[in-house]
């Protein structure tokens, strides 16, 4: 169990002790802390039943600083008594109680995991207000533990993992507001339906969480192609229900009906282009196998059109499972005049051409690495054709993934770009993500060394960091949960990193957990070298919110700022974010704290849409984006 490797898992070795309000004899509270998953404390339901809610009290010996609960339903495969409702209070006398969460378990012997804001306590008093199948007022509990915090902030700090009501699959970042559209598929723990999609928004600005069954599009979105359009609007393709487009509009918090396909898809990739146009191809996980070539969408007109010149087969991988798999998760990434430049997994790279019927170019090998899925493709130097590729694995699955590393240099379209094969990363991953930050490090988190989807066995719970300027990686603080297959990860408004999900595998057997929460990173530049948070620099004034591409845009900083940059609002499903990508900006003119900025003049470089502007200071830290939505023209 990877928890107990992070996870302080209290028990009687260390002197800690329970108390709970009710027990059958043989099912002790002791059980839940004694460090051995197959014993495990019950509530009394011979000869009398106790009734809910019930409670358990643990006594730390000492107050710590906590930011977490943990709680590892029985595992002998019966589910009576795992814990629904319920809530966690701390304390530091057993006396004046402080409530930390107030949430729900799934119905599944998974572990599971709650956070909450660092507090120093001695007592974790959980209570469960109901039982999870509500099969009967029972409770139990295979091990009860807390997560005590890390101190250290050297190397960044991750917060407390955060309850969400679904396990979701996907994300978009939405720009403005910053909140986070999480989906899952037509349940909330469970693929392969049709007709909606359990989402679920967390608003940076509160903390909150909030659920929404979409109905309206009719569309199961589990496991789509994804780009946010030129206005800023996620339009999700194909998955469950394969060939259906549903389009999320922030000004409207709405979800509407676009075009469906030509060509029904699942698990393809789409990247919007230069031109506004959003460009697709892949995926014959869903709606049928293979012959699944490009195709292009204008969301002007809401219509989608075959590019009889864009085939799929020069990009397909050589997976053992055949064209169901060798179609999914492109590398890909809209470039100059209209071109789409496919990084991998394949081992092959091509350019596609979507001006009229389409065209498709060779682009050679990226070096000696071999087919990549589920690895990693970020743009992340934008104005330099600068494209990092990590790990993957020659199969879907089953296999295990490399460390490779790889940085493509993007010139001309239909041009073979170059290739340099870099030092590879600390950790084999596959699964994993990767989110290039405002200083263009590349911040690699979670995946699994042998790619099995719905297990967390061989989990790499430790990030690590790609410097651009050494081409090395620093390893980063451990995360609490497992993030693999299904796991997002998307860059903030505020510099931080949002990770989450995995799963989606309903009723999983213990080890295959669905998970169904998320965890924030903050990286080591919002932080002194104390440990207290870094003074940001603050954007103050900004002369426009719209630019088009080659324009100007004028900055007021409230402090010296000596870089900008802009990165993309991210979107990201099964490893794949096409819409993030990272400009490096130098101020044409400055004057005092005034700042005169020139966007890229290639929309092809900067795409149509919304990205996020950094402001650095010397020490590298960085404001608080403000939203700025670059056009065409
Ligand atoms: C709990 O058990 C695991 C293995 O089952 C062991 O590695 C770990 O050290 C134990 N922890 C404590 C606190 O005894
Ligand atoms: C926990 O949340 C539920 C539902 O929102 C609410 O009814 C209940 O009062 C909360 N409990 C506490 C102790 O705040
Ligand atoms: C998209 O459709 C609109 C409306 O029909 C049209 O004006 C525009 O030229 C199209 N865009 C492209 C790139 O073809
Ligand atoms: C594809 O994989 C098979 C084994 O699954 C192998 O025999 C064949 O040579 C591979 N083809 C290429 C082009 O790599
Ligand atoms: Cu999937």
């Amino acid at each position: 169990m990877w928890y107990f490797v992070f996870m302080t898992i209290v028990g009687l070795v260390s002197g800690v002790s329970i108390t709970v309000d009710s027990f059958q004899a043989g099912h002790e509270g002791a059980n839940a802390v004694d460090n051995d998953t197959t014993t495990f404390w019950h509530t009394e339901y011979s000869p009398s039943l106790a009734a809910l809610p019930h409670s358990a009290v643990i006594d730390l010996t000492k107050s710590q600083l906590l930011n977490g609960f943990y709680y590892l339903p029985r595992q002998d495969g019966n589910k009576n008594g795992n814990i629904g409702q319920y809530i966690i209070e701390l304390s530091l006398d057993s006396s004046t109680w402080t409530l930390v969460a107030n949430d729900s378990f799934i119905d599944d012997d998974s572990p599971k995991q709650t956070g909450f804001a660092n507090r120093q306590a001695r007592y974790v008093r959980l209570t469960a207000h109901t039982e999870a199948g509500a099969r009967g007022s029972w409770s139990s509990a295979a091990e009860f533990g807390v997560n005590i915090a890390p101190t250290s902030t050297v190397n960044g700090q991750w917060g407390p993992v955060i309850a969400f009501p679904i396990v979701f699959a996907a994300a978009v970042v939405i720009h403005d507001t910053g909140k986070i559209v999480t989906f899952a598929s037509y349940k909330i723990n469970a693929f392969s339906g049709s007709g909606n999609t359990y989402t679920a928004t967390y608003d940076p600005a509160t903390g909150l969480v909030t659920e929404r069954n979409v109905v309206n599009t009719a569309h199961d979105m589990f496991c789509p192609g994804m780009s946010i359009d030129a206005n800023g609007r996620a339009v999700v393709t194909g998955g469950d229900d394969a060939s259906k487009t549903s389009i999320y509009d922030p000004s409207s918090d709405s979800w509407i009906i676009g075009a469906t396909m030509q060509i029904s898809r699942g698990y393809q990739a789409s990247t919007t282009l230069s031109d506004a146009r959003i460009f697709t191809i892949g995926g014959s996980w869903s709606g049928g196998r293979g012959g699944k070539n490009g195709e292009i969408y204008n969301a002007t007109s809401n219509a989608w059109s075959l590019l009889s010149g864009c085939p799929v087969a020069p990009m397909l991988t050589n997976d053992s499972a055949g064209i169901f798999r060798q179609d999914n998760h492109g590398w890909l990434f809209g470039w100059k005049s209209g071109s789409v430049f496919q990084a991998g997994p394949s081992k092959t790279m091509n350019w596609y051409g979507t001006s009229g019927s389409g065209s498709q170019t060779s682009a050679g090998l990226r070096g000696s690495d071999g087919d990549s899925m589920n690895g990693n493709a970020v743009m992340y130097d934008a104005v330099n054709g600068k494209i990092f590729t990590a790990g993957g694995a020659v199969d879907y699955q089953d296999v295990d993934a490399t460390s490779n590393v790889h940085l493509i240099t993007l010139g001309t379209p239909n041009t073979t770009p170059t290739v340099q094969t870099l030092t590879s990363m600390n950790y084999q991953r596959a699964f994993a993500n990767a989110v290039v930050l405002p200083n263009g490090k590349i911040f690699i988190t979670g995946g699994q060394v042998h790619a099995v989807p719905f297990t967390d066995a061989t989990s790499i719970l430790t990030p690590e960091l790609w410097d651009p300027a050494t081409q090395t990686f620093t390893v980063l603080p451990p995360h609490t949960v497992p993030r693999n297959y299904h796991s997002i990860a998307l860059l903030m408004l505020d510099g931080r990193v949002f990770t989450g999900g995995g799963g989606l595998c309903g009723d999983c057997p213990t080890g295959e957990a669905n998970h169904a929460d998320a965890q924030i990173y903050s990286p080591a530049y919002l932080f002194n070298s104390d440990g207290t948070a870094a003074t940001r620099p603050a954007i103050t004034s900004i002369s426009s919110t719209t630019s088009a591409v080659g324009g100007k845009v004028t900055v007021v900083a409230d402090s010296s700022i000596s870089s900008f940059s802009l990165i993309r609002f991210g979107s990201a499903t099964h490893t794949v974010d096409t819409d993030q990508r990272r400009i490096a900006l130098t101020p044409t003119t400055t004057s005092g704290t005034t700042y005169t900025l020139t966007i890229p003049s290639d929309s092809g470089v900067a795409l149509p849409g919304y990205w996020m502007l950094f402001a650095l200071n010397s020490a590298g830290v960085p404001s608080l984006a403000k939203s700025i939505k670059i056009t065409i023209s």
